[in-house]
């Protein structure tokens, strides 16, 4: 250390975790196996034009029947920990009653050969694959979900709690009540606004009702959280039309879920805002201290910064409807193939706000990377140094964060395989090994390699 010109990664402490990030829909197949009954995934994947190409998540990476390979190439990479979701369909087909034990017995193996391996499972109860028939009774808008949801969370650690010590509750709530019941570009494809707030509230009160029941039937240590996918909203000037854009849009966005996980409470703002919509959170009794239980852990995912504005092109900060301006102006940064702008420097401003609102709450980046196009050589090989510098410069930003102050303890690259990339099917391509998915032959990418010589170069300064 102490050299001006050094790297800020080899800053990073050697006790730094590292990882690797998969979820079930998006790598597993088999959908129709073992006793698993359809998630709302596959209900949305065969609604025409909902998913580019008509892509499902039927066959994916095939991973069910590939686990222990895949398993192999985790170790290769030398990370010390493996991220993964249980599919809650597969775990408790319907979403109600008794256990699957064919379902959980895949789970069963997967955490032994990591085990085997020398790596920590870190599961993920809920990234997105509801069973179809609690949407059918109303899904994540209806209460009674959020108690299903912690009922399922007990199947599962009491299958796999004797091995597993770190449990997300929820993958990007936003994105299940946002994306999914109010924008309908994810499953399930509706498109109300207090439906969607509604669902917020109600992931948040199911992660409450787990983590309680976790913590009270833990044995042995346990470490729980949430992962959410935070962006810090800059205003694109100092005016104050820009400054409320960029407000309304982190009030949404990151503190309707932090604010109530950490302080007991929704923000003043965003109710007000919901309010002109007509919209209102459906708290009930003591739901905010359900949501409140202590956490151990916050689990961060970053992809991009965006710049808000508060007025049309035109000037006008009011639309058609009489409602406030609120758009995402670019930067003119280059650009994933998502057409996600790669604004590393966000998400060091990202981690020290966080550290500053709700301090004393350790953070995990349970997600970071990018899709780009890739072109493989005629042996499958990707030179993706593309990929390579966006997750150097996302590190160094942490880095630079931790060095400001920030807690943050370890890294999960998205992701480990290329794999169903949710509204754009097949198309796009997060991986660090590359899938054909036609052989289903993994090929690991130029950033795998070179993510593993800077894991082992951190972790060997010891
Ligand atoms: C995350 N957005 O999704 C998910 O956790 C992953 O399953 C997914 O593959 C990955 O990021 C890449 O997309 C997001 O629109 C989807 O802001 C959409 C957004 C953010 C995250």
């Amino acid at each position: 250390a102490g050299s001006a010109t050094a790297d800020p990664i080899d800053t990073l402490p050697a006790s730094f975790r590292w990882g690797v990030a998969t979820s079930s829909y998006q790598i597993e197949g088999a959908v129709a196996e073992d006793g698993r009954t359809p998630s709302i995934w596959d209900t949305f994947c065969r609604v025409p034009g909902a998913v580019a190409g008509g892509d499902t998540g039927d066959v994916a990476c095939d991973h069910y029947h590939r686990m222990p390979q895949d398993v192999a190439l985790i170790a290769d990479l030398g990370v010390d920990t493996y991220r993964f979701s249980t599919a809650w369909p597969r775990v408790q087909p319907g979403g109600r009653g008794p256990a699957n034990p064919t379902g959980l017995a895949f789970y069963d193996r997967l955490v032994d050969e990591l085990l085997d391996r020398g790596i920590d499972p870190w599961v993920t109860l809920y990234h997105w694959d509801l069973p179809q028939e609690l949407e059918d009774t109303g899904g994540w808008p209806a209460r009674d979900t959020a108690y299903r949801f912690a009922d399922y969370a007990m199947l599962v650690f009491d299958a796999l709690g004797d091995r597993v010590r770190t449990w997300t509750t929820l993958n990007e709530p936003w994105c299940s009540a946002m994306l999914g019941y109010a924008y309908g570009e994810h499953a399930p494809g509706r498109r109300d606004l207090g439906d969607a707030i509604a669902a917020a509230h109600h992931l948040l009160l199911g992660h409450g009702l787990a983590t309680r029941r976790i913590r009270a039937a833990a044995t042995a240590p346990v470490e729980l959280g949430i992962t959410l996918n935070l962006a810090t909203a800059v205003p694109a000037t100092d005016s104050a039309a820009d400054h409320d854009a960029a407000r309304a849009s982190d009030g949404l966005g990151a503190r309707l879920y932090l604010d109530p996980l950490v302080h007991g409470r929704y923000p003043d703002d965003v109710l007000a805002d919901l309010a002109a919509d007509g919209v209102t959170v459906p708290v009930r009794d003591d739901d905010l201290a359900v949501i409140a239980a202590p956490l151990d852990v916050l689990g961060v995912n970053y992809y991009f910064g965006q710049v808000f504005s508060g007025v049309d092109a035109d000037g006008r900060d009011r639309d058609a409807d009489g409602r406030p301006v609120r758009r995402v102006i670019p930067r003119g940064r280059p650009r994933t193939a998502m057409g996600w702008e790669i604004v590393p420097e966000c998400f060091t401003d990202l981690l020290l706000r966080i550290s500053r609102d709700y301090p004393g709450l350790p953070m995990v980046i349970t997600e970071n990377g990018a899709a780009f196009d890739d072109h493989p050589d005629a042996r499958g090989f990707v030179a993706d140094d593309d990929r390579v510098g966006y997750l150097a410069e996302h590190l160094r930003a942490v880095a630079r964060a931790r060095r400001a102050g920030a807690d943050v303890r370890g890294y999960f690259a998205w992701s480990l395989l290329d794999n169903f990339e949710w509204a754009y099917g097949y198309d796009k391509r997060f991986g660090i090994v590359r899938v054909d998915y036609d052989t289903q032959e993994r090929v690991p990418k130029r950033s795998a390699l070179w993510f593993r010589d800077t894991v082992r170069r951190v972790r060997g300064r010891g």
